[in-house]
């Protein structure tokens, strides 16, 4: 299989601060590498109030928006941009939604509804927004993946 006849989709994940506190970030990353996704873009950012209210704004208006916010800016984060084939779903099941999934990020290494380590982009329209709101496009990497003549079959395409 040839990476250039692949097609793939983008998505977006927040490598959240518990995660950098705890220690865990090169762990969250290599599932994904792990997995087979490009790595597209990588930055640490330390997220003020203007870019959390517009990335939470579906939450803004919940009780635990306050404290969601304060842990969110409390130190940086790494936004990562992954590529693959079908990225979007197969990095939110990676990442799983609760910390009762076991075998996912979040089942694995937190119990909290909050500190839950890792943000990623739950449809890929969500996904291209998060993208443009963390990344500036020369921040984006179009590069070859030797490693995805392994990984794809032409079965796959
Ligand atoms: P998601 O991250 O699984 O997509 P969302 O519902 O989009 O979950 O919520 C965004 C973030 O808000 C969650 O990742 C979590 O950090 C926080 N959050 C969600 N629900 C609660 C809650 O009930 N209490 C406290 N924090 C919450
Ligand atoms: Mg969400």
């Amino acid at each position: 299989m040839k990476p250039e006849q692949l097609e793939t989709e983008r998505t977006l994940i927040l490598i959240k601060p518990d995660a950098i506190q705890r220690g865990l970030s090169g762990q969250i990353l290599a599932r994904f590498e792990k997995k087979g996704l490009k790595i597209v873009g990588l930055k640490m950012m330390h997220l003020k109030e203007a870019i959390l209210r517009e990335h939470y704004a579906h939450v803004v208006d919940r009780p635990f928006y306050e404290e969601l916010a304060q842990f969110m800016s409390s130190s940086p984060v790494f936004a990562v941009c992954l590529e693959g084939q079908g990225a979007v779903d197969l990095v939110r099941r990676i990442s799983g939604t609760s910390p009762d999934e076991f075998g996912t990020i979040r089942g694995d290494y937190s119990v909290s509804v909050q500190k839950n380590l890792v943000h990623s982009s739950d449809s890929p329209e969500t996904a291209a927004r998060e993208i443009e709101r963390f990344f500036e496009s020369h921040e984006l990497f179009d590069y070859r993946k030797e490693e995805w003549k392994h990984v794809y079959a032409e079965c796959d395409a």
